[in-house]
């Protein structure tokens, strides 16, 4: 069987599974959401990593459902982890370019809200630059549809697309997410310290969230908050793990 064929099995049979990291105020390590990472538990091959079959699932429109599936689990997760008194964490989901393109997007994480319970002011939709930017005008009703439900959006790996300051300046985004290659240098680089400054700058500008990905290290750390970024995500405050991992040091902190 092709990866294709495989891939339509492991929906049905429900073999993709969601990792979830943390996200904290690195301040103080507080917690204050979760980025949900998909992962497909293969019978043949074990756990498989995104970049292994995201890209195949886009081309073939397989994204779709397998992105709704994603969103319908972390939102369940959420308010599974809000009625259980555990937290009240803020969800994090990817989208793909697919996703956005589909007509009913809006209708569809509307369904899924209402059918998890989930507050909408929990869901953090996370969305790349060019993703957005390959849209044109369509972008922005849409960035301003989602909006209207109360949910989130974050630029995923911001600083590897092309965005001007004036079409940030028009989209209804809440966070610049700074891409890890931006950050795994410091305090090597001199300019990628330079470029994730900048970013930081540029949100403060904006008046938006920054959060910084791919923390590892302390430097890197306090390099961030010195600039102004208070929110990271990194394996310095945990690598993604299984839902009942993150359940557990969910329980552990209470
Ligand atoms: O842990 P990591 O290897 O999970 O993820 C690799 C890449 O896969 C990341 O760039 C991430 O954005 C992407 N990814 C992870 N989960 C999802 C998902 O549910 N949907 C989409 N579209 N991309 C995802
Ligand atoms: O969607 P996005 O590209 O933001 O997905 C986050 C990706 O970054 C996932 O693949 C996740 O496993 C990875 N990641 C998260 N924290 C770290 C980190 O500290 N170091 C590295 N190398 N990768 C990380
Ligand atoms: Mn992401
Ligand atoms: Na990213």
């Amino acid at each position: 069987l092709g990866l294709e064929a495989r891939l339509h099995r492991a929906l049905a049979s429900e073999e993709f599974v969601l990792h979830y990291q943390a996200q904290v105020d690195m301040r103080d390590g507080q917690l204050i959401g979760c980025e949900a990472l998909v992962r497909w538990n293969s019978a043949t091959e074990g756990l498989v990593a995104p970049d292994r079959f995201i890209p195949l699932a886009e081309e073939t429109g397989l994204i779709v459902p397998l992105g709704e599936w994603v969103l319908r689990q972390a939102c369940a997760q959420g308010q599974s982890w809000r009625a259980g008194g555990l937290a009240d964490l803020t969800v994090a989901v990817n989208l793909s370019g697919r996703q956005l393109r589909a007509p009913d997007l809006v209708e569809r994480v509307t369904r899924v809200l209402e059918e998890t319970g989930l507050p909408p002011a929990r869901l953090k939709l996370e969305l790349t630059e060019s993703m957005i930017m390959g849209q044109g005008e369509r972008a922005l009703d849409l960035l301003r549809g989602l909006k209207r439900l109360g949910v989130r959006l974050s630029i995923d790996d911001f600083g590897t697309g092309y965005s001007s300051l004036a079409y940030l300046k028009r989209l209804p985004i809440d966070e610049l997410k700074i891409d890890r290659d931006f950050v795994r240098d410091i305090p090597a680089d001199s300019s990628d310290m330079e470029i994730a400054a900048t970013i930081i700058a540029m949100a403060r500008n904006l008046r938006l969230n920054v959060i910084a990905e791919g923390v590892e290290t302390s430097e890197q750390c306090d390099f961030l908050i010195r600039q102004g970024c208070m929110a990271g995500q990194g394996y310095l405050f945990g690598r993604p793990q299984p839902a009942e991992d993150f359940t557990s040091l969910l329980s552990d902190h209470q």
